[in-house]
């Protein structure tokens, strides 16, 4: 399903950059901090797909033989034994893997941590934290990529650091009143 500054699906323009893939539904409302930061802070159109390695693994090998030329770099995201990020640095030796551990079930995450970073020499996959902060730094570190090549986005990764930044500011601007309030 392609998504774009625009909307979904029809709604859609563009060509996809980067594919979001997941490894279920269920890790859908995680990345879609990682869909909306490429879209809304850096204007750049998606392809989501789910891709289970554990269910269906030759879906998976479809999908991903036949991405869009378009498609630039790659987040994946899964949960428990999550092997989708590797699977895919794989099968792509021309695309960068980001991957994205879902904070899920009795080990929390860590289980998903350990299976994407620990990959054998030669299938590198770039592995963001656990969870929330883990999806939104996908996209970010997918937008530095493709800014190499496009000084556009390069300008609104600068604009949403700028942002971040204003953020802390504000923060210290209100201290003295939450300081007062913990008294
Ligand atoms: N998963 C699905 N196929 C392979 C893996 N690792 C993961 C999903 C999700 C978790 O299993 O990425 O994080 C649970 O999926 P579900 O569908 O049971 O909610």
């Amino acid at each position: 399903m392609l998504v774009s500054p625009e909307g979904i699906g029809a709604g859609a323009k563009g060509e996809p950059k980067v594919l979001v893939t997941m490894g279920s539904d269920s890790d859908l409302p995680l990345m879609m901090k990682a869909v909306d930061t490429l879209r809304l802070e850096f204007g750049i159109p998606c392809l989501v797909q789910i891709n289970s390695v554990h269910r269906d693994l030759r879906t998976v090998v479809r999908h991903i033989d036949n991405l869009p030329a378009s498609v630039q770099v790659i987040i994946a995201c899964a949960g428990g034994a999550a092997h989708l990020p590797g699977n895919i640095a794989d099968l792509r030796a021309d695309l960068p893997v980001i991957g994205v551990p879902r904070d899920l079930g009795a080990l929390k995450g860590v289980d998903a941590l350990l299976s994407m970073v620990q990959m054998p020499e030669g299938a590198p996959v770039a592995v963001m934290a656990i969870g929330d902060a883990g999806a939104v730094n996908a996209a970010i570190h997918a937008a530095k990529e493709l800014a190499i090549a496009e000084p556009a986005i390069k300008e609104r990764l600068q604009a949403y650091a700028e942002k971040r930044k204003q953020r802390v500011a504000k923060q210290n601007q209100t201290l003295e009143n939450k300081l007062h309030m913990q008294q």
